[in-house]
């Protein structure tokens, strides 16, 4: 059928996207999406990807990350903005098959004083316990 105005222009975003950040370094995260890098993978589609923190900071910890390599939280534009509502949609999908009923905390690090060693972005999902006010 013919696509509406509205689905040519999400096109034509993610089209942005994926120009904006095609000169981008590699991470060890690419490495898990074209499954050269094991990693114990929840859910995928074809925006993203969401697998287990290989250092868990509580019961529960897994992480949400684009499939195009967007370095940092600190670099997106609007053009992210429809793929970065996916990511935190299936965030929250994903916790709650995860069984946490109980709540759970979403966090995403960015560069040297947020704490990043990974430079591509991914939302870290916690939970399974009592998360605690201020963070470190
Ligand atoms: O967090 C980066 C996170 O990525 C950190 O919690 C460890 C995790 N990590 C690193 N390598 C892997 C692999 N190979 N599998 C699963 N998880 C991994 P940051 O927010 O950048 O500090």
């Amino acid at each position: 059928g013919k696509l509406s105005s509205d689905e040519v222009n999400k096109a034509h975003l993610a089209e942005e996207a994926i120009k904006k950040y095609r000169n981008t370094s590699p991470t060890i995260f690419s490495k898990i999406i074209d499954k050269s890098l094991p990693a114990d993978i929840i859910y995928e589609d074809d925006k993203c990807l969401v697998f287990r923190d290989i250092s868990p900071q509580a019961p529960v910890h897994f992480l949400v990350i684009p499939r195009i390599p967007i370095p940092r939280i600190s670099e997106v534009t609007e053009s992210d903005g429809q793929l970065l509502g996916h990511l935190l949609v299936v965030a929250k999908n994903t916790a709650k098959k995860e069984g946490l009923v109980e709540g759970y905390r979403i966090v995403i690090n960015d560069g040297k004083n947020g704490a990043q060693s990974v430079y591509h972005l991914h939302i870290h999902v916690l939970g399974g316990r009592q998360m605690n006010w201020p963070p470190g």
